[in-house]
């Protein structure tokens, strides 16, 4: 789109079932807040909003396994979240919640819109019934194989694996994800969107209309989406938590999680406006108005394919000009997961890293996921921290400032002459706003973070090659000037690193003596202004812009994911899933008696295994556990232990081992016995 008026820039809403981590951040909020820092800078008038989303099923298994209710969970995470986005300078015009009334009111009439003009299809249907539980299952209550790709758990409404979205009853081998049941079929009423009425728009809008401008990987889904053939869609629920279904006979209904979500985006525009005084209705209205959605690739679907059909169904809003999804951010090799703690939470980083928020912006920025999937790795944040912020930008600042202080008592100095490589340093300068706004309007936020670092490059480079620190003993007039120049390039960076480094640039701000009574420098100043710092300005005292990150506290972090780890290799153990059923004729096969271990030996050139004799009431024998990461030979002597007697002999590293001893483990993966009482002899069963 040409010269837009206005952006509304929307940010998926998270999920309130729990607190936000470096995945959303890198893959949704930075991002977003990146465009809409830069676009206010260059002076559009944008809407940023996002707010939290707190219906749907996983907040009600929250609360069910929390023992509140779902109103509670999404009352403490609502907070946490939002103050996590406020301490990461995401600058949001509004953040609301989709449990706020005029949410409930927004989402209640643009469906009554839809149902009164006919745009749904109503019908009776066969849902998954949990019998146990005496409920629906709806979306995430319901786990099976997915039908596209085989992935055993992919939600009711959408796989994990492999982003498809299909109905519950799609799934094979259902199972509730409530009791463990196999749903059985009951039939019900609910209201659909028939997509496939929207087909040929969509297909003109996006495979035709958006070719070149959205991503390979959005335009890739949407048009699989489009080819594989859409249907109709269920937009409402058999569920007690979410907005009451607005039309008679629609008792216990309530309204899809997302065909209430994204309406939350409307929402949140008008409780902005209404606060501001302001008409919401040309940021989604008016086709002089850029709407854009910020999202993860899970999300696709909802912003490419639905919420458009749904928009366009309603008949006065615009449609999304574009929808920049990214892929998604691993954790040291791992997939971030919220279940495992595989994640860095943005509310743990806080406490960790105090006052350290820029660098994480920057590491996440720097290492993006936006055309494939990216990894996260401590080691890679400590050494962008330490090679390029500390080393790079902060040193160029630290050289200006120091220097500026100590040759001319902070006063910026009157320029002599230019030389040529004066007048190409500010040129190249001059040129980086376009630059780097070229790579934010396109969408590539990692590329224009470069740029920007390019211009601190630019100044180190500067000073190393002009040497003011020598020049000052020999040349006044040179030196002058070549700090009036480093000084630009310094006023330079901090607007331009705004919408990347927004911590970093009011403190820059600050160390350069732009006070309240300085008026803002703008991100066209940069090239068109003459001068950003005015010989006479005072600049303020050195502070430090980054500082190095110790191997002590990266070595913290790992520690941290290594304890997740293992606690959960202890939750998954006492959560593993029981066997199959077995009679009681294959449970009296086992022969398990009571023994005691008389002598032990580490197997010569294994780790793990000890040659062991033990008593077992029967006979002395010997058995090759695998246990000797656990124990060492001498504090096995004299155990009592439970012995599977009738086990087939297996020769191990050529010893025959006659049986096995049974063994358990703690949290922390350490083995223990599984060990009779004292009293009872040895050669007793175990029955
Ligand atoms: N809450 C899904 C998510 O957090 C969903 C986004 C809604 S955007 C309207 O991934
Ligand atoms: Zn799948």
């Amino acid at each position: 789109m040409n010269d837009p008026k206005r952006i509304t820039i929307t940010a998926a809403l998270p999920y309130t079932n729990g607190p936000v981590h470096i995945g959303h951040l890198a893959g949704v909020y930075v991002p977003a807040d990146i465009y809409a820092r830069y676009q206010r800078l260059v002076g559009m008038d944008v809407a940023f909003v996002c707010g939290s989303d707190e219906h749907g099923v996983p907040i009600t298994i929250k609360a069910k396994k929390e023992g509140i209710s779902p109103q509670e969970v999404v009352d403490k995470y609502h907070e946490i979240i939002k103050n996590s986005f406020e301490e990461f300078g995401i600058t949001f015009d509004n953040y609301s919640r989709t449990s706020a009334k005029i949410h409930h009111d927004t989402a209640s009439r643009f469906f009554k819109k839809l149902y009164d003009d006919g745009k749904f299809v109503e019908e009776v249907t066969e849902q998954l019934y949990d019998d146990e539980a005496k409920q629906f299952l709806a979306d995430r209550f319901v786990v099976g194989t997915c039908p596209k790709c085989g992935y055993e758990e992919s939600y009711g409404d959408q796989c994990e694996n492999c982003g498809t979205s299909h109905n519950a009853t799609d799934l094979i081998n259902p199972k509730s994800a409530i009791s463990g049941a196999k749903p059985v079929k009951k039939e019900t009423k609910h209201w659909f969107l028939p997509l496939d009425q929207y087909e040929d728009w969509l297909k003109e809008w996006i495979l035709i209309g958006h070719k070149k401008d959205w991503k390979t990987n959005v335009y890739g889904q949407c048009k699989s989406w489009i080819d594989d053939g859409l249907r109709p869609r269920a937009v409402t629920r058999d569920l007690d938590w979410g907005i009451p279904v607005p039309v008679e006979g629609a008792e216990g209904k309530v309204l899809y999680v997302w065909f209430d979500a994204p309406i939350g985006y409307i929402s949140s525009t008008r409780e902005w406006a209404e606060r501001e005084g302001k008409d919401w209705e040309p940021y989604w209205k008016s086709e002089d108005t850029k709407l854009l959605h910020f999202i993860g690739k899970d999300n696709i679907v909802f912003h490419c394919i639905i919420f458009p059909a749904m928009l366009k169904a309603e008949g006065s809003y615009i449609v999304p000009d574009n929808v920049p999804a990214n892929e998604f951010l691993n954790l040291e090799g791992n997939k971030i997961s919220t279940s495992k703690n595989w994640a860095v939470w943005l509310h743990e980083y806080l406490q960790e890293f105090p006052g350290q928020q820029d660098v994480l912006r920057y590491v996440l920025t720097a290492n993006a996921p936006e055309t494939k999937d990216n990894d996260f790795t401590w080691a890679d944040f400590q050494a962008r921290n330490n090679n390029e912020l500390v080393a790079i930008f902060g040193n160029f600042i630290n050289r200006v400032v120091v220097l500026t202080n100590k040759y001319y008592d902070g006063e910026t100095p009157q320029p002599a002459e230019f030389t040529t490589i004066d007048g190409e340093t500010l040129d190249e300068l001059r040129a980086a706003p376009e630059v780097i706004a070229s790579s934010i309007e396109r969408y590539r936020f990692r590329e224009a973070q470069t740029k920007l670092m390019d211009v601190a490059r630019l100044g180190n480079k500067y000073l190393a090659d002009e040497e003011p620190w020598k020049t000052i003993k020999t040349d006044e007039a040179r030196t002058k000037t070549v700090m009036y120049v480093a000084l630009q390039i310094a006023a330079a960076l901090a607007v331009l690193s705004e919408p990347f480094l927004p911590h970093t640039s009011a403190k820059l701000n600050r160390i350069l003596g732009n006070t309240e009574s300085v008026p803002p420098t703008k991100w066209k100043d940069v090239s068109e202004k003459k001068e950003l710092i005015t010989p006479g300005h005072h600049i303020g005292k050195g502070e430090l812009l980054f500082s190095k990150i110790e191997d002590e506290k990266i070595q913290e972090q790992l520690a941290k994911l290594e304890a997740s780890k293992k606690e959960n290799k202890a939750m998954n153990a006492t959560a593993e899933p029981q066997k199959d059923e077995i009679t009681f004729d294959d449970f009296t096969k086992l022969d398990m008696r009571v023994g005691t271990i008389i002598s032990a030996e580490k197997m010569p050139k294994t780790k793990k295994l000890l040659v062991l004799q033990v008593d077992t009431g029967i006979d002395k024998r010997t058995i090759v556990s695998g246990i000797a990461e656990s124990f060492t030979a001498e504090e096995v002597v004299g155990k009592r232990v439970t012995v599977l007697v009738n086990l087939a002999p297996r020769a191990l590293r050529g010893v025959e081992s006659e049986g096995m001893i049974l063994m358990t483990e703690t949290p922390v993966g350490k083995l223990v016995f599984v060990n009779p009482d004292d009293d009872v002899p040895n050669g007793v069963k175990i029955s």
